[in-house]
């Protein structure tokens, strides 16, 4: 799947693992101010805007959070196209959460192509082919028929089998097991799409690598304010340069994209 840069686009915002979720009110005040505030051309979510989504049904409740998110989503839609890309904890966003927000599907991987600078974007998750057991869990759980099965139970079941899943995922990784991307799959996207520039999220682990091929893969940062922990959240913007055809990638502050000065 191609995006092309419509030719005004001079900004583009590139923010994904926001994780969003009522017990972390903070993320959520800055996320949404971010979204008033941002002078981006268009916005792309790389997946896991969501700390789960276990069906679109939760938008059932006009006065829930996620109806609240979609609302301020929309509001951005008004404004500038936002684009979104499932990740492994909102795999189940499915067509009424994009008419509802407005925002644009995206799949995983998919290529922006900006005035001739191929990028390939990709939440990431696919390619941690070394997490064996997420790889299979992961099969299992993107299969139309799993998902058919498990939209079919009651909401409340869903947001059990969440939950738990949640806490068993949480509970292995202070056993170190957080699989990278794996080069040589991410260097093939690259290739196929004759892209020079990956950017993912996933891993959480924000750093900007350089890959065998000389391309340069872009980690985002996940989002996540809640004292007394250090504050994590950032926002890579692509923006023009004056030459032609040149671009640059920078790390900002949320607050430093209303400025009108990036
Ligand atoms: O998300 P994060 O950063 O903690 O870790 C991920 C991988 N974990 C996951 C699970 C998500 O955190 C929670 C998913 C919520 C989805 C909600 C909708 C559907 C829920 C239904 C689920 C049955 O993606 C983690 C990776 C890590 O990234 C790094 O890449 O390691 O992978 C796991 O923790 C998965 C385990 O390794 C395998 C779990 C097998 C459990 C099988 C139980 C099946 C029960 C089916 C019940 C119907
Ligand atoms: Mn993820």
């Amino acid at each position: 799947m191609e995006v092309i840069a419509q030719g005004h686009w001079r900004r583009v915002d590139f923010i994904s693992d926001l994780h969003l979720h009522p017990g972390e009110p903070d993320t959520h005040t800055a996320w949404a101010r971010y979204m008033q505030k941002t002078n981006t051309d268009a916005l792309f979510i790389l997946g896991d805007l969501f700390e789960v989504w276990v069906g679109d049904d939760l938008l059932d409740n006009p006065l829930g959070f996620e109806s609240e998110c979609v609302r301020i989503i929309r509001e951005t839609a008004m404004r500038l196209p936002v684009y979104y890309m499932v990740g492994n904890r909102d795999f189940l966003m499915g067509m009424r959460f994009a008419d509802e927000s407005h925002s644009i599907p995206l799949a995983d991987p998919a290529t922006l192509d900006f005035f001739g600078n191929r990028i390939v974007l990709s939440h990431g998750d696919a390619w941690c082919l070394d997490d064996v057991a997420y790889q299979s869990f992961r099969t299992t759980v993107r299969s139309q028929e799993w998902q058919s099965a498990f939209l079919a139970k009651p909401l409340p079941e869903r947001l059990d089998i969440a939950r738990h899943i949640r806490s068993q995922s949480e509970a292995k990784k202070p056993l170190g097991s957080y699989a990278d991307v794996d080069i040589a799959s991410a260097e093939a996207a690259l290739s196929a799409a004759k892209a020079r520039t990956l950017i993912h999220g996933h891993t959480h682990l924000p750093a900007t690598h350089g890959l065998p091929s000389g391309a340069e893969r872009w980690v985002l940062s996940d989002w996540h304010i809640k004292p007394p922990h250090t504050p994590r959240l950032e926002v890579l913007r692509l923006q023009n340069q004056a030459a032609k055809g040149d671009f640059s990638l920078s790390r900002l502050h949320p607050e430093l994209c209303d400025t009108g000065l990036n």
